[in-house]
């Protein structure tokens, strides 16, 4: 049914930040990420080899709360703008992630429409020199540009990184499920209003 690869790409320049990204929804979860925060890289590779969206990302810039918001406007606008019109689409995703002792659970509906309701549990102000504020502010800003709303929940575990991992592979996975294109659905818009808001 569907030909072409949902494909974007998205530059931003200000006085504070320079980021590129470049995203195929089809892809098999490559990845080329280059941040300056170590963490933060780690959890965008995370997010691109398990929604097995192709990435490519550079984002350089003076503070790393402005690199990290600008990349998740970036990051968030590109893979709404791929989906297009979402036509054909699942839509909804879900899925419970273990990492050791921690298990996340993430659902999502790429609606067009924008919520995030996020816990994810953290005990410590940052992991590996990234701020704990800065990585739920990251899920966010992301939610509010793909323009989804995603639930995520760390229900239970000891160990911030693992908790951060299940958390992002949870909704990694979620996101997998609903770019999926539907062979029931033929070209149909996944709703019964006939539309939904991608603009
Ligand atoms: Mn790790």
């Amino acid at each position: 049914m569907r030909q072409q690869s949902r494909t974007a790409e998205k530059s931003r320049k200000s006085k504070e930040t320079m980021v590129e990204v470049k995203v195929n929804v089809d892809g098999k979860g490559d990845y080329n990420i280059t941040t300056k925060v170590p963490f933060f890289t780690h959890m965008l590779q995370m997010l691109a080899k398990h929604t097995r969206i192709d990435m490519d990302v550079e984002a350089t810039g003076d503070l790393d709360h402005h690199v990290i918001e600008d990349t998740a406007i970036l990051l968030g606008t590109a893979i709404r703008e791929a989906l297009g019109d979402m036509k054909g689409i699942y839509r909804f995703g879900q899925h419970y992630l273990p990492m050791d002792e921690s298990l996340a659970r993430c659902a999502l509906d790429i609606s067009g429409r924008m919520y995030y309701v996020g816990n994810l549990n953290l005990e410590g102000l940052d992991i590996e020199g990234m701020k704990v504020e800065d990585i739920d502010h990251f899920l966010l800003t992301f939610a509010q540009n793909l323009k989804a709303n995603i639930h995520l929940e760390v229900l239970y575990g000891d160990n911030d990184h693992h908790k951060v991992e299940a958390a992002l592979k949870a909704l990694a996975l979620s996101i997998r499920m609903a770019k999926r294109v539907d062979e029931l659905a033929d070209d149909d818009v996944p709703s019964t209003k006939g539309m939904l808001d991608t603009k």
